[in-house]
């Protein structure tokens, strides 16, 4: 059994780990609780530790992006920089993932085709209004032309993740006042819609969100859990995995409010399998 850290009893994945692997080996609850006392562990902390651990679905492979490359990662046609990483949410800020040119033509491209941007309605697993979420948006589908093509290529390699497991590109346009309230992007196992939203490929269990433009002021992305801000640059990105649809990824991130100035995003959802 892990012991419980001194300062703070924190259940890391390794000790989830343990939970999991000791309940799956047939251990009963009290046993695992028994043994995590022995090892220091409060007993209000090792019940909610094992009974939040064991509700939780099992975590799936995700992209491993970047972990132990150096500053830049050959991604085929482009090299890219690594300029910040985190394991834990595994964060990835990613510097020249996209030239000046490409990001003018993805947001020209997009720009008569934007609509005010929806959110999957959960119950249903349909679309729906939400204010939570005050952008504009359109997706291209995957493989739609020339461009979109020659990036979806660069960010398999870039991700190490299928092409396929990749949903078609987003783009969303950010006015001034416009923000994307904290959310998480996989889908809620609980809720009604999920599985037929599951249908078409797996969970989500990765995000890639690549800033097209930089505002003047606001718009950064945030992760309230490990009170990171990523403040958008142009040809920059941020990559987040989330390997269970589960708050303990920490994967909780949103879209500050644009203060002065256009936020444009192109996002890419990397789903468990094929995504049809
Ligand atoms: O534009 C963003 O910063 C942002 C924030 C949160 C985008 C998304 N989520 C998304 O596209 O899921
Ligand atoms: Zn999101």
């Amino acid at each position: 059994m892990p012991s419980a850290q001194t300062l703070q009893q924190v259940a890391t994945p390794e000790v989830r780990a343990w939970v999991r692997a000791q309940a799956a080996l047939g251990h009963t609850v009290p046993t695992l609780l028994k043994a995590m006392r022995a090892a220091g562990w409060r007993a209000s902390v090792a019940r909610e530790v094992v009974a939040g651990t064991l509700a939780a679905p099992a975590p799936v492979p995700v992209p491993k992006t970047a972990i132990g490359t150096g500053c830049r990662v050959d991604a085929g046609d482009r090299q890219i920089d690594v300029l910040m990483q985190m394991q834990e949410p595994h964060i990835v800020v990613f510097g020249n993932v996209l030239s000046e040119e490409e990001c003018n033509a993805l947001m020209e491209t997009a720009r008569r085709r934007l609509t005010r941007s929806l959110t999957v309605a959960v119950k249903t697993g349909g679309e729906e209004l939400n204010d939570d979420r005050t952008s504009r948006g359109m997706f291209f589908t995957r493989g739609e032309n020339e461009l979109v093509n020659r990036i979806e290529a660069r960010l398999a390699k870039l991700l190490d993740w299928p092409i396929e497991n990749g949903e078609g590109l987003q783009v969303l346009q950010y006015l001034p006042g416009a923000e994307y309230k904290p959310h998480y992007d996989y889908f809620d196992p609980a809720e009604s819609g999920t599985p037929s939203i599951l249908q078409r490929g797996g969970q989500r269990v990765a995000t890639l969100i690549i800033y097209l433009s930089t505002p003047e002021a606001g718009g950064a992305t945030v992760f309230p859990d490990v009170g990171l801000e990523v403040a958008p640059q142009r040809g920059h990105a941020v990559f987040f995995s989330y390997d269970q649809p589960h708050a303990s990824t920490l994967s909780l991130h949103g879209g500050a409010p644009v203060l002065a100035g256009e936020k444009w995003v192109a996002t890419k959802w990397l789903r468990e399998k094929q995504f049809i």
